[in-house]
């Protein structure tokens, strides 16, 4: 059952502006500060008009919150993440602030529509999915719950591609989120850092025969803080995400200039401007990609570099306090650099001896693995970093030296387990493992859901789990409900208030309150009503953006997420080819209208993900334009998935589609969210579909497909896809038709890939095997929404059974296992 409240205490507080302040401020604005007035100002013009009227009150709480964290020399978490995945601000700050309401209505009396004028926001896309976009539930939650935090990343001048669907495929075009101005973010010249980069290391000897090393760097960068303010619900605390952009400093390739070079060297170097210029969409193979690992080292010594300063102004040069007011939190691997880094600003600068600085190091760092794919841990050259990092590369080395003594002590003279433990891989070309480097350097290690925190100890690191017991640990992700249901849901969010008041968005568990309605017949019919409501709503924005028209009444099922094999979103379109089917051989074939509604995108590198976004449009095609059938099965592919679209397709969601191989998706939030919105999942035991599970009861989510320990049995006795190719009759007759050109008149084979990784390709993430539990479990969906109380009273049951899943509840865990923080109040 679900967990106690966290502790979150703010309620949204409606602060004490009213709309004729507010109008005022907004026009005040529309006249100085965009230089327009109201009856020349457009949509944009509002929109950055009320942004500004709405970021002094912001600012004003930055200015609070600052100064009560100052004055009361706080212990804070520093949030390092290469994503921050913000979405838009303007519904979120407004929510936060207690000023939605307030804002709409002064709006209104202008003749402008809040709606309408959100419209007008970029989102700030600066990450690719899942990890990007907890990094933002977790700044959202930290500053609700009071708590000192400040989350450090890069300022991407271009967020993750926008995706545009040409004939059936993906195109990658740029994204330009900041193209008009950011109206949100503040710049800091005032707190500017030069980095180095390159160039080489000078061994001295300095006192007592003390060896002193210098690095000599070839290149210096300037690292130019933006602050994105961060308002917490209740908006009294406003916390900040500091996002570091590159650009050349008078120093850049000083060394190399003096001594003849210049034009030489930069050919060989990365220019300054492009470290921050572009997001890496993940998913590729990153070893070898100079630019990202700049980017890495970029952020974290900017930010260490802001740590310390901050720490010294309070300290002054005594180190002895700095494990107790700084914890850094580093989201993956990504950051792991700071490691090494934090070690030489403590051994080469600050002269410290090397046990008392690893002491300090191992105090200060923990890490969050959000990845169990061997193919997806971060592994750099050793070369790579010689060339841009050289002194960190013989600090890591120092550090392998060190731990692979301890190791010898608990399993002496085992090479294999040290070839295993160590942070270098042997071989042709060394390779520097991040993930070993992060757990011998942080104190400690979380996986991101009970079932992934597990395979984490059993799997991935098992020696790691021996050698320090406790250290690997488990907190669940959440989502923060002010986003993924307040604001995206303002329907339901009203009927939710009008039973059981208004302190859910900070005590989700009170949702659990929803549960005595759930057979009340009235509540019911409001509750779906909301849900139709927002189906029609999504319908025209479907129509709009796509030209399909779909029906509200239909069933309306959801897989949105990135595209990736071990995801299956082609597990969901061969069901869909098999209800196609069964509708051409049997026109009366029962079933209630469906709509499959997708969003992803793939990695413009990943190309059997390219194929099957290729054939989810073509098949789509097909279907929407043959009449046979487009009364009962609608497909739609929804280009440019992202947090804003998430926000209008959640709500409208009946059916939830959660269905990678178990033990693959390390958690999802995708999931938790549809939940809270009241979808019924349809999904593997895997991730956190498992603790969805255990809350909502096996009668209201459908759960298929085999176990992770099924899984592993099937591949140990060695599977082979024909088997169940030749088995199932359907399921061979939709394969084949992926080779004809049915879905690509004059073009066969033109979708054959697909078949092709399935059956000769092994068919690695077990699509064949849990295709016929799956479709099983589609019909189970089907008749039971037939049952429109039934499948009512378990749409309540999702959302009053989700308290558990608020991104509170996880800040809460990483505050009492890892971060041990205390809140500070600001008045
Ligand atoms: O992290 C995701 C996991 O796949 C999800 O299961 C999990 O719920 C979330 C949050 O913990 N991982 C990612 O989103 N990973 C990336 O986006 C990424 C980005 C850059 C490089 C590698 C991976």
């Amino acid at each position: 059952m679900a967990t106690k409240s966290p502790r979150a205490k703010n309620t949204a507080q409606p602060q004490s502006l009213d709309s004729k302040t507010i109008k005022a401020s907004i026009v005040q604005h529309l006249h100085c500060t965009l230089g327009t007035d109201e009856n020349k100002a457009n949509n944009h013009a509002w929109w950055k008009a009320t942004c500004a009227a709405v970021q002094e009150q912001v600012l004003e709480g930055l200015r609070k919150t600052q100064r009560a964290h100052y004055l009361n020399d706080t212990r804070a978490v520093h949030y390092f993440s290469a994503e921050f995945l913000m979405g838009r601000l303007m519904s979120n700050n407004l929510h936060n602030l207690g000023l939605f309401e307030t804002t709409d209505q002064a709006l209104k009396e202008l003749g402008v529509s809040l709606t309408d004028i959100m419209e007008e926001e970029p989102d700030m896309a600066l990450g690719n999915g899942g990890l990007g976009r907890l990094a933002a539930c977790f700044i959202d939650s930290l500053a609700t719950m009071d708590l000192p935090a400040v989350g450090y990343g890069l300022h991407y001048e271009h967020g993750l591609f926008r995706q545009e669907i040409k004939s059936g495929a993906q195109i990658e075009r740029p994204d330009s989120w900041r193209d008009y101005g950011n109206p949100w973010e503040i710049c800091r010249p005032e707190s500017i850092q030069e980095i180095p980069l390159y160039g080489y290391v000078e061994t001295k000897y300095g006192d007592k025969g003390r060896i002193q090393k210098e690095w000599h760097p070839g290149t210096i960068v300037k690292g130019v803080p933006w602050d994105i303010p961060v308002v917490g619900y209740g908006g009294k605390t406003v916390n900040v995400l500091r996002l570091w952009e590159s650009q050349a400093s008078d120093y850049f390739n000083w060394d190399v200039f003096n001594a003849g070079g210049y034009v030489d060297a930069q050919k060989e170097n990365v220019q300054a401007e492009t470290i921050s210029k572009v997001l890496y969409p993940n998913d590729e193979t990153e070893a070898g990609k100079e630019l990202r690992l700049i980017q890495q080292y970029f952020f974290c010594a900017c930010s260490l570099k802001d740590i310390i300063r901050r720490y010294k102004r309070a300290h002054g040069d005594n180190w002895e306090r700095f494990a107790d007011q700084v914890v850094i939190q580093l989201n993956d691997t990504h950051p792991a650099i700071a490691i090494p880094e934090l070690m030489r600003i403590l051994v080469d600068r600050a002269e410290m001896d090397w046990d008392s600085a690893w002491e300090i190091c191992t105090q200060t760092f923990a890490y969050t693995n959000h990845t169990l794919l061997p193919e997806a841990l971060e592994k750099w050259p050793a070369r790579m970093f010689e060339k841009i990092l050289p002194r960190h590369l013989e600090i890591i080395y120092e550090i392998n030296h060190r731990f692979l003594d301890e190791v010898d002590k608990v399993w002496p003279n085992d090479n294999a387990i040290k070839s295993k433990l160590s942070i270098i891989e042997e071989g042709n070309d060394k390779m520097v493992r991040m993930g070993n480097l992060s757990v011998i350097g942080s104190f400690a290690v979380n996986g991101v859901a009970e079932i992934h925190s597990r395979l984490v100890k059993q799997n991935l690191f098992p020696e790691f789990d021996q050698l320090w017991p406790g250290k690997l640990t488990n907190v669940t992700n959440g989502i923060t409900p002010r986003r993924w249901l307040k604001a995206c849901n303002p329907r339901l969010s009203e009927l939710i208030d009008s039973k059981i008041g208004q302190d859910w968005p900070v005590q989700l568990d009170k949702l659990q309150g929803l549960a005595d309605f759930a057979d009340d017949a009235k509540f019911q019919k409001a509750f779906m009503q909301i849900k139709h409501q927002n189906k029609v709503d999504l319908a025209a924005d479907i129509k709009a953006l796509t030209g399909v028209e779909v029906d509200p009444n239909a069933i309306f099922d959801v897989q949105i997420k990135r595209l990736h094999e071990y995801k299956r979103q082609h597990l969901n379109l061969l069901h869909i080819l098999a209800l196609y089917r069964r509708l051409l051989e049997n026109p009366g074939y029962a079933m209630t209208p469906r709509v499959f509604l997708f969003g992803a995108k793939a990695a413009p590198g990943y190309k059997l993900a390219k194929d099957i976004i290729y054939a989810i449009n073509k098949v789509a095609d097909k279907i929407n334009n043959d009449p046979r059938v487009n009364q009962k099965l609608k497909v739609v592919f929804l280009p440019n998935y992202r947090v804003s679209l998430a926000e209008k397709m959640i709500p409208a969601a009946d059916v939830s589609e959660q269905i990678s191989t178990a033990g693959k998706e390390a958690s999802g939030t995708g999931n938790m969210k549809l939940a809270l919105n009241g979808a019924l999942t349809i999904g593997t035991l895997d991730g956190a579909n498992i603790e969805i599970a255990e809350e909502v009861g096996d009668d209201n989510i459908y759960i298929f497909g085999l176990t992770v320990e099924e899984v592993q049995a099937l591949k140990a006795n060695g599977y082979n896809p024909y088997d169940y190719y030749y088995e199932n009759k359907e399921l061979k007759a939709i394969l084949d038709w992926l080779e004809t050109d049915y879905f690509t008149p004059g073009k066969p084979g033109a979708l054959a890939s697909l078949k092709h990784s399935l059956l000769d390709g092994g068919d690695p993430y077990l699509v064949l095997a849990d295709f016929a539990s799956y479709s099983d479990a589609h019909k189970a969906l089907d008749s039971a929404y037939q049952d429109s109380k039934g499948w009512a009273r378990k749409a309540i049951l999702n959302t009053a059974r989700m308290g558990k899943f608020t991104s509170d509840r996880s800040i809460q865990d990483y505050v009492d296992r890892i971060w041990k923080l205390s809140s500070c109040k600001v008045e």
